[in-house]
C-alpha cells in the first residue's frame, strides 16, 4: 500500500537548520527565516519550554481580573499569548500581543485565526519599550527581556509594574547565569546536551552560542529579584527551573 502524500508544507521547512553549515557570527535576528523554524527552533533549545508554556496558562488563570487587561511582551508567534488566552474566562478582559518582528507578527496571526477561544487578541508590531501598557492584571515577558540591552530592563519592569493592578502579576522566563563558575561550566554543558540530545550538531551548537551572545545577554537570579522588587513588585518566587533556565513570578501587592 502506498504511504500518504505528506502534508502541503515539506518538513525541511519546519525544522531549524539554520546554524547547520558554516556561517559568520554574524547577529541574530529575529527575521523570517527564524520565525519560518521558531516552534522548532524553540522547543529543541530551551529545556522546559514545553512544560512552561501550559503553566502560562494556568498561572494567568489565577491572577486575572475581569474588565483587565493582559499583555505578551515579544510574543513571537503567539505560544504564551495563546496560552494566556485559555486562562482568561472573562469576556471583558483584553489580550494583546507585542512584537517588533515584523516576520513574527504576521504568522502570529495566522496562529491565533487558528485557535478556537473567541476572546479577541490585539496584536502590535511595536517595541516593547515603547508600547503603551495600562491597567494590567497578567504581564508576560517569555525569554524576551533577555534581549532588551541591559541598561533598559530597570525602566522596561517599573513601567509593568507601575501599570499592573494591586494583586496582579508579571510572568518571567529567562535564561540566567550563575555567581560560580564552576556552576556556570556544569549548566551550560548540561544545556549543550540537551541541545545534542534533540539532534543539534556539535557545529550548529557552537555557531549559535557565538551568534546569540551577542544579542542574548544573561544575568544572574538575585539580579533578576531584586530588580522585580525594586521595580514596585512585593514578591519575587521562582516557579520553574531546568539548567539555566528560569520561570519566575512577580507579584504586586494587593
Ligand atoms: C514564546 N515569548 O514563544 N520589542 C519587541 N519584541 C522584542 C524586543 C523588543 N524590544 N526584543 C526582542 N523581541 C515567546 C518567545 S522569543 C525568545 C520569545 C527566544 C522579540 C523577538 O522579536 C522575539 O520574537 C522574542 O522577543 C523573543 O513564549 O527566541 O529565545
Amino acid at each position: 500500500m502506498s504511504k500518504p502524500s505528506s502534508p502541503s508544507r515539506p518538513p525541511e521547512q519546519l525544522t531549524d537548520r539554520l546554524f547547520a553549515t558554516e556561517r559568520r557570527p554574524e547577529d541574530f535576528r529575529f527575521d523570517a527565516s527564524v520565525a519560518r523554524v521558531f516552534p522548532d527552533m524553540i522547543r529543541r533549545s530551551v529545556p522546559g519550554y514545553t512544560t512552561i508554556i501550559p503553566m502560562i496558562e494556568v498561572i494567568t488563570e489565577q491572577y486575572v481580573q475581569a474588565g483587565s487587561n493582559c499583555y505578551d511582551l515579544g510574543c513571537s508567534l503567539g505560544a504564551s499569548a495563546l496560552a494566556m488566552r485559555h486562562g482568561i474566562p472573562y469576556e471583558n478582559c483584553t489580550l494583546v500581543g507585542v512584537d517588533n518582528s515584523s516576520a513574527m507578527i504576521e504568522r502570529c496571526e495566522h496562529h491565533i485565526a487558528l485557535d478556537d477561544s473567541p476572546l479577541p487578541v490585539s496584536l502590535r508590531c511595536e517595541d516593547i519599550l515603547e508600547t503603551e501598557l495600562s491597567n494590567a492584571s497578567v504581564t508576560t515577558l517569555n525569554f524576551t527581556l533577555q534581549f532588551v540591552p541591559p541598561e533598559e530592563r530597570a525602566n522596561l519592569l517599573a513601567r509593568i509594574a507601575g501599570a499592573t493592578r494591586p494583586g496582579g502579576v508579571l510572568i518571567l522566563s529567562e535564561k540566567i547565569r550563575f555567581e560560580s563558575d564552576e556552576e556556570q561550566d556544569t549548566q551550560t554543558r548540561l544545556h549543550h546536551e540537551f541541545k545534542r540530545a534533540n539532534g543539534y550538531s556539535d557545529l550548529e551548537i557552537s555557531q549559535k552560542r557565538s551568534a546569540i551572545e551577542q544579542v542574548l545577554i544573561p544575568e544572574t537570579l538575585a539580579t533578576h529579584k531584586k530588580r522585580l522588587l525594586d521595580a514596585g513588585f512585593e514578591q519575587v518566587l521562582v516557579w520553574y527551573q531546568c539548567f539555566n533556565f528560569v520561570s519566575m513570578l512577580a507579584i504586586k501587592a494587593d
